[in-house]
């Protein structure tokens, strides 16, 4: 196998920044704009070798830093399945992004071509792509729309949900009552908005959707006449089904899942956490208040529902009302496990997902916003300071473990008359950004806004 004419050439033309070791982290690499463009460079011939090395199916190069700002760039590779990439190849994706001469570079190549493409690759067919499905949306804030206009500024997910606030170019939406979807830089967060009929603005965050999914499938679920697992005995409610939420999850939320019999469990903050919690049920339901999730099914429950609609449409099981109930309850489990994206959160599947729920309920966005639970008002709040890694959590990040006795004094203010009810605050280092982070809740917006700033005293 030979290496393309030119190739080595063309690489050289653009090297890596000096005196930088590039790594690939859990979100690919991540840096300064400016430090990346000979990585953006390889990582495209590493997406054809990844590609060669799948048998020729479609490899997909996210390019964006998220939520952060425009200065910060980002590119993570994805492989066919719509998962992360294979962690061997998280190895070779530095080793490419850091070869600095042109030996480097040729050995790095062939021995990759190698890996890709053994001496005699057995013939396979591509994956045709999907056609385009149609979904009637306008879009606002484009790049088309406005030249000035960047990645996440006064727009998209993170702005949206920690803000508490409409995105730009929401200014003339007042009065009309439609619904709006706010993505992330590298659409793996969906939070929901709208304006009700007095012109207030309302947000619908991943907490919204959890609950959506939670009882649209729980309902299912019952109707389905799915029998339990195992071959004799036990109840359909047999089956383990749980939604994981993290500390930031509203407390209202909680409640009303647990007041429905729906299990909540808490993961550590960051979706690897929430998705490897999830993994544990027959059917895992997770999202973070910020819009990132998923549902995920296990595969005895996956095997059980598809053998389930089969025998329902070989008519095993009589033509009743009862049964026609079911088929409907069982078609729409196996239409959701085909629509959510499994492998990962993914905003457009968690939409399209979010669309069909609503319109098989006939509700609008007021109505889900109305119908479920009313969100507790909360307050975040990030915090600067000289040394983060003084604090540490516990497991669930719930409780303040160092340093000592705050945890303590946090305790004192929830304990105040004047938070009572509802009033609940934490404190928790970030994973992402040099700072500390306070969520406080309570009854009133005031409220909420007092105790997140009397526990960052605490915590300065
Ligand atoms: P940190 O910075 O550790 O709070 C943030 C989000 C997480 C998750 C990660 C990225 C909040 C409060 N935290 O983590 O939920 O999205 O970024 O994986 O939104
Ligand atoms: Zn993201």
């Amino acid at each position: 196998q030979e290496l393309p004419p030119g190739l080595i050439a063309e690489l050289m033309a653009v090297p890596p920044p000096n005196g930088k070791k590039l790594a690939y982290g859990t979100a690919g690499f991540r840096d300064t704009a400016t430090l990346l463009d000979s990585t953006f460079q390889r990582m495209g011939v590493l997406a054809a070798l990844r590609s060669i090395a799948c048998g020729g199916q479609v490899i997909g190069l996210m390019v964006t830093a998220s939520h952060n700002a425009v200065e910060d760039n980002g590119v993570k590779m994805i492989d066919p399945a719509g998962s992360m990439l294979a962690i061997e190849w998280e190895g070779h994706a530095a080793t490419l992004a850091n070869a600095r001469t042109e030996e480097e570079l040729k050995a790095i190549l062939i021995a990759l071509l190698a890996i890709a493409a053994p001496a005699f690759p057995s013939p396979s067919t591509p994956t045709p792509p999907r056609p385009p499905a149609r979904l009637n949306v306008t879009l606002v804030n484009t790049a088309e729309e406005e030249n000035t206009l960047y990645l996440n500024d006064k727009c998209g997910a993170e702005f949206v949900q920690k803000g508490q606030q409409p995105p730009k170019g929401m200014e003339d939406e007042r009065d009309k009552g439609r619904r709006w979807a706010s993505f992330d830089g590298d659409a793996d967060r969906l939070v929901y908005h709208f304006y009700d009929q007095e012109g207030k603005w309302h947000l619908l965050d991943g907490d919204k959707m959890a609950v959506l999914a939670a009882d649209f499938l729980m309902d299912a679920l019952k109707e389905s006449g799915l029998p339990p697992p195992g071959d004799e005995g036990g109840q359909a409610g047999d089956w383990k089904v749980a939604v994981v939420q993290t500390a930031y999850a509203n407390g209202a939320s909680t409640r009303y899942l647990r007041d429905k019999g729906i299990p909540v469990v808490f993961a550590k903050t960051g979706v690897k956490y929430v998705h490897h919690e999830a993994e544990k049920y027959d059917i895992g339901i997770y999202f973070e208040a910020n819009g990132h999730g998923t549902v995920i099914f296990g595969e005895t429950m996956a095997k059980a529902i598809l053998s389930h609609k089969e025998k329902l449409e070989k008519g095993v099981v009589s033509e009743s009302e009862v049964s026609k109930k079911e088929k409907i309850a069982t078609t729409r489990l196996v239409c959701a496990q085909q629509l959510i994206n499994q492998a990962v959160g993914d905003a457009m599947s968690d939409l399209l997902f979010v669309e069909a729920v609503l319109r098989l309920k006939g509700w609008d966005i007021a109505d889900w916003h109305k119908g479920l639970y009313t969100d507790l008002p909360s307050k975040q709040l990030k915090l600067q300071v000289q040394d983060r890694t003084v604090m540490s959590c516990n497991k669930d990040e719930t409780r303040a473990m160092t340093p000592g006795g705050l945890q303590e004094a946090l305790d004192v203010l929830m304990a105040s008359s004047a938070v009572a009810p509802h009033g609940r605050v934490f404190v928790r280092p970030s994973g992402t950004e040099d700072v500390v982070r306070v969520y406080a809740e309570a009854a009133t917006p005031e409220i909420a806004a007092q105790l997140a700033l009397d526990a960052s005293k605490i915590v300065y």
